[in-house]
């Protein structure tokens, strides 16, 4: 296995500017990471996993909270809300998830040796897609994993603004520590949780061109509005943490880790996944 950091991983480098703003606001953006061709590979495998022209495990296909509640009618990939574990299963994902264009600033953040946590690919459809309240994503994984720091990825597949329901941001909120986070009341999005004491005056836009990147501190403060276009606002999100990370033992539900790069610490870490996993028969 190659366990060291590649030309093209160098070429892909952090900054010294994207340093210095990862450690001041959490987070900084690259434009014209990946093609709109590339971005139109992941738009399709994703719409043909709704058509039921890709498997796909049917337990990690949400569709949209308003559509489930029966409060607004809705088919095909107008009623989806996300997938998530995409790369376990799909290999165009994988490939996305391991490419050198999104791991190379991150070999300077975690080290040479990642694995990737959790990612997913979300629709919010025209008129009714769901924002995400405000949230830490260290909050859920450090029920699972213990490290310092987890690294977050945003890829723009379609241009996010502030009227289809972009990301914020609250810069400097990495610092902050891990806030308490509540149920969020009165929401159909039951799986989420909110921030206590995030306070929206502190929020900046963070808008999004097709084939952006976002890479972000998981301690960052972040959340995303509901989408009030006529055009849909499709994303991909995928985190990482270093393969030194420790899983806390017993929890059950425990995210599948996929490897990345480098070496993985086996008796730290287990399962790691370094394949696409077959669909599960009961689906
Ligand atoms: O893309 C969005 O609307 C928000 C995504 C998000 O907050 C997350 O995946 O943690």
């Amino acid at each position: 296995m190659d366990t060291n950091t590649s030309q093209l991983e160098r070429k892909f480098a952090l900054t010294s500017e994207e340093r210095s703003a990862w450690e001041e606001n959490g987070y900084f953006v690259r434009y014209d990471v990946f093609t709109e061709t590339e971005n139109d590979v992941l738009r399709q495998i994703a719409d043909d996993i709704v058509d039921g022209k890709r498997p796909f495990p049917a337990d990690n296909i949400n569709q949209n909270a308003l559509v489930i509640d029966g409060k607004v009618e809705a088919l095909g990939i107008q009623a989806m809300h996300k997938i998530h574990h995409v790369s376990c299963y799909i290999p165009e994902f994988l490939a996305r998830v391991r490419d050198s264009r999104l791991t190379g600033p991150i070999v300077d953040l975690l080290g040479p040796d990642i694995l990737g946590l959790n990612n997913l690919y979300i629709w919010k459809a025209p008129k009714i897609g769901l924002g995400f309240p405000w949230h830490q994503d260290k909050w859920y994984f450090n029920h699972q994993y213990k490290t310092e720091m987890t690294v977050g990825t945003w890829m723009a597949i379609d241009a996010a603004d502030v009227d289809n329901g972009c990301l914020y941001v609250i810069p400097g909120s990495h610092k902050y520590g891990i806030l308490a986070h509540d149920d969020l009341e009165g929401s159909q999005q039951t799986e989420f949780k909110i921030a206590r004491d995030a306070k929206d005056e502190d929020g900046v836009a963070v808008e999004a061109p097709p084939g952006a990147v976002v890479w972000f501190n998981n301690q960052l403060l972040h959340k995303s509005t509901d989408n009030h276009s006529l055009r849909f606002r499709r994303c991909n999100v995928a985190h990482y943490i270093s393969a030194n990370a420790e899983r806390i033992p017993g929890r059950k539900n425990i995210r599948p880790a996929m490897w990345v790069r480098g070496d993985t610490y086996s008796e730290k870490m287990e399962p790691v996944y370094r394949d696409v996993l077959p669909i599960p028969e009961s689906d």
